[in-house]
């Protein structure tokens, strides 16, 4: 018999913290992604220039990256002071509330130095430890879609929903709910690959076994984007390994709050896999991506 597939986390519905909380953190979260997505939409420079490089030559930081960064936390700081921050960029930030803003400045960074237009802010605050996989869960979050003008968010049980831009709470949100898709030969999957060559030579053979099985694959270049896909059933699963808690925090969220379900290797996403679907497909899409 299967497991559990999408253990609930602590507080999915009456959350202890309390839905008024929950909704404060969320709206925050959503200013915070839309701030930094309007600053490195609108403060793209014409050559983006790359401040260092990270696990591998192709695995870059651009001046943009830091500088978004430095704005999320500078926000985050005078909003909720005694919050701990995790971010892609910078220094980790202790906090006393049990409560971590995970944070990455800009998801789909190479999109974002070619200027293709798929890369996203992503803003979530979780609880549990983030520097270890299956140990947190995430209670709000936001993912910020500049070149689209739009802001995805959600907080535990207070479903997922799509806004445009900058617009107030008197604007309907759009509700997002995932594909009902069940079935592995007409599923339009999701992935992405890592930096390393030994990694994506591993991946390519993964994606060798996989390709023939599914309707097609996607490969967006942001995992952020990849989850808000999957929660607005515009593809019918992500899956990938390799993703660090930044990349994958608010996704998760808005993926569950959209009737999905979101595992890796255990109950819980992380480094190792993760894999986000409808709960019909994302047991066959976990063999899949685990079978040896
Ligand atoms: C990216 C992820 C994406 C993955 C890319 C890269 P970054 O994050 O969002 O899913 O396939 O290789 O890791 O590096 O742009 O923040």
């Amino acid at each position: 018999m299967s497991e559990n597939l999408s253990t609930p986390v602590p507080g999915s519905a009456d959350h202890p913290r309390g839905d008024a909380v929950l909704a404060d953190l969320e709206r925050l979260s959503i200013e915070l992604a839309t701030a930094a997505g309007r600053f490195i939409r609108d403060d793209r420079p014409s050559q983006v220039r790359v401040a260092d490089t990270k696990s591998t030559d192709t695995d870059v930081v651009t001046v943009m990256d830091r500088e978004s960064e430095t704005l999320l936390r500078r926000l985050i700081v005078a909003a909720r002071p005694d919050d701990a921050i995790l971010g892609e960029e910078g220094a980790d930030v202790p906090g006393t509330t049990g409560l971590t803003w995970v944070i990455d400045p800009i998801d789909g960074t190479v999109n974002y130095l070619y200027d293709i237009p798929a890369y996203a802010v992503s803003v979530a605050v979780v609880e549990g430890d983030p520097h270890e996989d299956g140990a947190w869960w995430p209670i709000a979050g936001a993912v910020g879609d500049p070149c689209l003008r739009l802001v995805h968010h959600a907080r535990r049980g207070g479903g997922a929903w799509t806004r445009r831009e900058g617009v107030t709470d008197d604007d309907q949100p759009k509700r997002l709910a995932v594909s009902g898709e069940t079935t592995l030969d007409r599923t339009l999957l999701a992935t992405g690959f890592g930096y390393s060559a030994q990694v994506r030579a591993r991946q390519a053979e993964v994606l060798r076994r996989v390709l023939p099985q599914v309707r097609d694959i996607r490969r967006i270049g942001s995992a952020a984007l990849d989850l808000v896909r999957v929660a607005d059933g515009s593809v019918d699963a992500y899956a990938e390994s390799g993703l660090n808690a930044w990349d994958l925090a608010a996704g998760w969220l808005i993926v569950e709050e959209a009737g999905g379900v979101v595992v890796g290797l255990a109950q819980r996403p992380g480094k190792a896999l993760t894999v986000a679907a409808g709960q019909g497909l994302v047991e066959q899409l976990r063999a899949l991506f685990t079978e040896q």
